[in-house]
């Protein structure tokens, strides 16, 4: 193996979840997803959460960018690009509409069966997500969402029905996205759509955070070795967001406050990987008198059903400070956390340090000692176009070529084993954090804006051809 470079058959390719791009929100049988009742984006509304769908607000997920329709023009455009692989998630509610029923949804199935059928014919891999940031509503309102130990059967049921029908598609899977960013509980956006739950004023946040998060740890492990009992070339994996945690400096008390809060980071991913709870996990509930319920069979489902490798989103560090209140962003608003005078930041305050992800590389490799695959990274920018309609996103480049250089350093200089690369929003899309269109991320422009106008057609931007040029070339061509 030739370590100066990296192997021919590295996954570069795209990434998307399915309601930031489907849109046909209730069409072939789909029923609401959690996603669907998130307003946001459009007309200024603010990113709210509603049980119900409301007239009154608009929900950017119900259309998205239409890729439920335009899938084969897109996947040529990804065919165009030189994709070898396209991360996407299934819709649960499109499988199972409501999540609680027995027979799946063949509408459902089948419009998956079409767009896998679609990759392969370009040989692109699929890589698929089971569950990104959405549920069956009717999850959410019957049940309680993952707080309700009932859901791990209903995920762990879609998850098999998915999986024998795609087993000969494919390869490669991931259970839950970014499942650690649910610690972030003080950002409500990320605890709801991961699990479908909203606190009432008699609980501990927090204690409800980790039993919800225990029981999709649970499906998690059980949905692996049922996927491998299917199909034991089946690569699964976690997804975790991995943002390291800087000590602001060499005092002593930055340092070991920067270790104490990645325990926070790594926590989800320890579980995945090792089949069992840190001890640092059973210290804090300790301490906070929190009493989570794992029962011996969970244990043992734990134990079995440990992930092949480790997929994870990067896109910024931040930085811990002891001794001061948080002063950090949106996604990093905890006790101690502060600007990095050494980085500059994104319009949306995301801290810009591609060295970072070589960092985060190493951090996961010498814990996991399993391959790594970076499924998420990129940078949300508003695009404007020339006159002409050109797009010269020569920011985004910047931001892409920078990361990769580091990315292949943590494989040629550290022997980081890495087995692919997916940029977030490889066609623009829906953004999460926001639910606006102008946060965009895409090689593919695609002419949607958050007032309802555009025309959804889709045209290259300048990082379009870049990106070509870099996957022909393994990398080489940056
Ligand atoms: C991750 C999510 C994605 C995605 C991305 C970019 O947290 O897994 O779904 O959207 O972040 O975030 P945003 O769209 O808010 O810029």
């Amino acid at each position: 193996m030739d370590m100066t470079k990296l192997n021919d058959d590295f996954l570069w390719g795209g990434a998307v979840a399915a309601h930031q791009v489907e849109g046909a929100w209730n069409v072939g049988g789909k029923g609401p997803s959690i996603a669907d009742v998130l307003t946001g984006g459009a007309h200024g509304v603010d990113r709210i959460i509603t049980t119900e769908i409301e007239d009154k607000y608009r929900y950017p997920n119900h259309e998205a960018v239409d890729f439920y329709h335009t899938y084969k023009e897109d996947i040529a455009l990804f065919a165009e690009m030189g994709f070898k692989c396209f991360r996407t998630s299934i819709a649960w509610s499109r499988i199972f509409p409501k999540g609680d029923e027995t027979e799946a949804n063949e509408a459902g199935l089948q419009f998956y069966d079409d767009l896998f059928d679609e990759l392969l014919k370009y040989g692109i891999e699929p890589v698929v997500t089971l569950s990104h940031f959405e549920m069956p509503n009717h999850l959410v309102t019957a049940y309680g969402g993952w707080k309700n130990r009932q859901v791990i059967d209903f995920f762990v049921h879609y998850s098999e029905v998915v999986m024998r029908r795609y087993q000969k598609k494919v390869k490669y899977w991931m259970t839950f996205n970014e499942i650690n960013n649910q610690k972030s509980f003080k950002a409500p956006l990320f605890g709801y759509t991961n699990s479908g739950v909203i606190f009432n004023d008699a609980e501990n946040p927090e204690e409800t955070m980790y039993q919800v998060v225990h029981h999709q740890l649970v499906a998690s492990a059980k949905v692996v070795t049922i996927g491998h009992e299917i199909n034991k070339d089946m690569q699964i994996g976690c997804m975790i967001a991995v943002v390291p945690l800087y000590p602001y400096s060499c005092h002593p008390d930055d340092m070991m406050l920067s270790v104490e809060s990645m325990h926070d980071r790594y926590l989800f991913g320890d579980v995945h990987v090792r089949g069992e709870y840190p001890s640092y996990a059973y210290k804090e509930w300790e301490r906070k008198g929190f009493n989570i319920e794992i029962t011996a069979e969970d244990s043992a489902a734990l134990r079995a059903g440990t992930v092949d490798y480790v997929g994870l989103s990067y896109y910024m560090t931040n930085t811990v400070r002891a001794g001061v209140k948080g002063e950090g962003t949106a996604t990093a608003g905890f006790e101690g956390s502060v600007p990095n005078p050494h980085v500059k930041v994104s319009d949306w305050g995301w801290q810009i340090d591609p060295v970072g992800l070589r960092y985060a590389l190493n951090l996961l490799h010498e814990r996991y000692q399993l391959p790594l695959f970076i499924v998420e990274n990129g940078f949300g920018a508003i695009d404007t176009p020339e006159a002409d309609g050109t797009i010269n996103d020569d920011y985004r480049i910047a931001y892409l070529k920078a990361h990769i250089e580091e990315m292949t350093k943590a494989v040629t200089l550290d022997g980081v084993d890495l087995m692919g690369y997916t940029p977030w929003g490889c066609i623009d899309c829906v953004s999460f954090t926001t639910g606006e269109y102008k946060k965009r991320y895409g090689f593919i422009y695609v002419d949607k804006h958050d007032d309802g106008s555009g025309t959804m057609a889709r045209s290259k931007k300048k990082s379009f051809n870049w990106y070509k040029e870099v996957i022909a070339s393994n990398g080489e061509n940056l």
